[in-house]
């Protein structure tokens, strides 16, 4: 039976590539459901986390990185989010506090303002921890702004640091009221509903972004090939037998990844067999093939096998 009161509902963070999504929406579920870096357009899935308290659950669903589309995946990954866009309860607009509000933003919340004016659009202005208070107090000024030029208003504006632990409690309280009363949509302690082989293979991804520059992190995709229990092992210590495929898009880029005498591969197997291993609760054997996909950001048939 569900409590008086209690709400569930949908909240997706939409934003900018890099405007801190994914920080947002793992804070906000108080575990890592959403890999994160430094470059921009990490996200290529809708990755679902499951916050659950006593008075509601609330399903936040990042999303890729808005941006200009320079290839067939860019244009596929603005779709989604377009998509998602309609099937949300409420929408919460990631706006970087240490960026000025720029074109980019601009267009994406002409996207919101084309939403049926009863879905409520929360403004999030992220990473406030790498801000000083004028500059908040611009963006947050800014953002109403935005709103305004574009003919809707906000149901929230939010200053919110997802490093800093700053107002996250208090946005997740914003963003639960705005969702309809109903029972609970996941199961207890589910923290994402994201398959295990995608999250096994986003973390090599995670793995292999740190440290590469230029166009390299958008050309490597990985996709998971067999997760193989080790036969002979005593029941008490089993091992996971975990193959994948590290796509990139050139020779060249293939070099860069292996590293020299094979170091940088050895450095992405290690760092993301500690999360795999955390993600299982299992020890893992983890192999990495580093494989040729010729430029597969811009093939429809190889981004259909890759998943896209
Ligand atoms: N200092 C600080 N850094 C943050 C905060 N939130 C995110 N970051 C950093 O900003 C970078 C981008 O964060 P992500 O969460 O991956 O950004 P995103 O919006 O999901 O990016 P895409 O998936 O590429 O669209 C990472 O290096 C994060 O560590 C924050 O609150 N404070
Ligand atoms: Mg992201």
């Amino acid at each position: 039976m569900t409590a008086p009161g209690f709400r569930s509902g949908f909240a997706c963070l939409v934003g900018r590539p890099n405007a801190g999504k994914s920080t947002l929406t793992n804070a906000l579920v108080g575990r890592k459901v959403a890999i994160t870096s430094d470059r921009p357009q990490t996200t290529r899935h809708t990755i679902r986390g499951i916050l659950h308290r006593v008075d509601g659950q609330l399903v936040l669903v990042d999303t890729p990185g808005l941006h200009r589309p320079r290839t067939l995946l860019g244009q596929r990954l603005n779709d989604l989010v377009t998509g998602t866009l309609s099937e949300v309860d409420v929408v919460g607009l990631c706006l970087p506090a240490p960026d000025r509000i720029g074109p980019g933003d601009r267009w994406i919340a002409g996207q919101l303002a084309g939403l049926p004016p009863d879905v409520p659009k929360v403004a999030v202005v992220t990473k406030t921890d790498l801000a000083g208070p004028d500059r908040i107090v611009e963006q947050l000024v800014g953002a109403e702004q935005l709103a305004t030029d574009l003919g809707f208003a906000w149901a929230e504006i939010v200053p919110v640091s997802a490093v800093s632990g700053e107002q996250v409690a208090l946005l997740a309280d914003l963003l639960l009221a705005q969702v309809p009363e109903g029972p609970a949509l996941y199961p207890d302690g589910e923290l994402t509903d994201a398959p295990e082989e995608l999250a096994i293979a986003e973390l090599v991804r995670e793995a292999a972004l740190d440290g590469i520059r230029d166009e390299l992190p958008h050309s490597v995709a990985v996709v998971v090939e067999e997760v193989l229990s080790r036969e002979g092992r005593p029941d008490h210590d089993p091992l996971l037998d975990v193959r994948c495929s590290l796509f990139v898009e050139r020779d060249s880029q293939k070099g860069i990844v292996i590293g020299r005498g094979g170091a940088r591969l050895v450095a992405i197997g290690t760092r993301s067999r500690a999360g795999i291993e955390a993600l299982l609760g299992t020890r893992v054997h983890l192999d990495i093939h580093v494989k040729v996909a010729k430029d597969w950001q811009r093939d429809p048939r190889q981004l259909n096998k890759l998943g896209f």
